[in-house]
């Protein structure tokens, strides 16, 4: 009886389970907390899969700016390429050498402005308007390696260039204008917001430990071996535990490395592999052509020594129960913190659980 009169219950403390009671987790990465609420997702899986119209596309579009012979915005006509095709983006967000130095500051630094300088490219990953690289060979995928490791020798030896970002947008879902198989590079003046948190987090952990912190998270991922979704000689990719996006993933190498163009050809090898291994779950999760954004993280190129840095691949996807349904960073999201319902465990095991024949073959 309480002082009211009347009967008091107590609840029995729920004892504390990740895979059901909501959480936060943090990503030593970017070092944010995310909100985990897997109550929310422990409502049965129906399996239902929304079935698209797969989109036929035809091997060569005469409309598109990306196949080989085509014209591009400007004029240019693009070469009848056979492998790769690289060329300066007609609408580059940044402008290359020869503007003024420039940085201004006022307010007591609250308004400040500087000039940035950089080089936009695009890489077109084959001349088969109807591929992606989910669907391309793994000799094809090796190529595409290749090519970014060439893009990223030449770009990091500009000296105005201390960055390069080698990132793919895929899909409509995504914003991408074209769905000819293609990717991006920006090379910056500036390291961008992203690689310099990650700089810095793995250089306090370094400092610490004096080991790569990705190289350690792997070990320990590898041990537990529930996050891990796939292996090989050199690569492991898994599903971070620290997982905003539902099927956000993660490529990383099982030795140190900072940029991509230290990998050997034996290891590019084990890359293209387990890039291809997952790019096939992808699309034979829902069997459509998964859209995401995905990008590599590598050192800085302003000739700085960055300890503990360690390249990794990210994988963004939007897709959340079907083909169709996407998740929104809104709301809660946008003015507290990221949020997510499934947990980064029950998707690894539904991506594990996938073929790994693509489905269109
Ligand atoms: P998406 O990957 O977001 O679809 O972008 C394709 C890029 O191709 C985009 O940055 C460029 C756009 O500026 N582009 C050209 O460089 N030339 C063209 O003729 C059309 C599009
Ligand atoms: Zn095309």
């Amino acid at each position: 009886m309480n002082r009211f009169g009347s009967m008091v219950y107590i609840q029995p403390m729920n004892q504390f389970d990740v895979s059901k009671h909501p959480h936060r987790r943090w990503n030593p990465l970017s070092e944010e907390w995310i909100l985990v609420s897997p109550h929310r997702a422990l409502r049965p899986w129906k399996g239902s899969v929304e079935r698209t119209v797969p989109s036929e596309r035809p091997r060569h579009d005469p409309k598109c700016y990306l196949c080989p012979g085509n014209n591009r915005a400007g004029g240019v006509v693009n070469p009848y390429y056979e492998g790769t095709y690289v060329f300066d983006n007609d609408f580059s967000a940044l402008l290359p050498d020869g503007l003024e130095e420039n940085a201004a500051e006022s307010c007591c630094g609250l308004v400040r402005e500087k000039a940035e300088r950089g080089l936009c490219r695009v890489v077109c990953f084959s001349p088969r308007h109807d591929l992606t690289l989910a669907e391309m060979s793994e000799a094809d995928i090796r190529r595409v390696i290749n090519v970014w490791c060439d893009q990223y020798e030449d770009l990091a030896t500009r000296p105005f260039i201390n960055a390069v970002t080698i990132f793919e947008n895929k899909g409509e879902m995504m914003g991408c204008s074209n769905p000819h198989p293609h990717g991006q590079i920006w090379a910056t003046e500036s390291i961008p917001m992203q690689l310099a948190r990650e700089i810095c987090s793995q250089g306090k952990y370094f400092e610490q430990y004096a080991r790569p912190m990705l190289l350690d998270y792997l070990h320990w991922e590898l041990k537990q071996d529930v996050r891990i979704l796939f292996r090989n000689d050199h690569f492991a990719a898994l599903v971070p535990h620290w997982a905003i996006w539902p099927f956000e993933t993660l490529i990383l190498p099982m030795f140190p490395v900072s940029r991509i163009t230290d990998l050997s050809p034996e290891q590019r090898n084990s890359w293209a592999n387990i890039m291809r291994q997952l790019l096939i779950r992808y699309d034979n999760l829902f069997e459509i052509s998964f859209p995401y954004s995905m990008g590599l993280h590598q050192i800085p190129a302003d000739g700085q020594e960055y300890d503990g840095f360690q390249f990794h691949q990210h994988f963004y996807p939007p897709l959340l129960r079907s083909a169709s349904i996407r998740k929104f960073l809104v709301g809660y999201e946008m003015l507290g913190e990221p949020q997510r319902d499934i947990t980064a465990e029950s998707a690894a095991e539904r991506l594990r659980s996938l073929p790994g024949k693509h489905y269109r073959t």
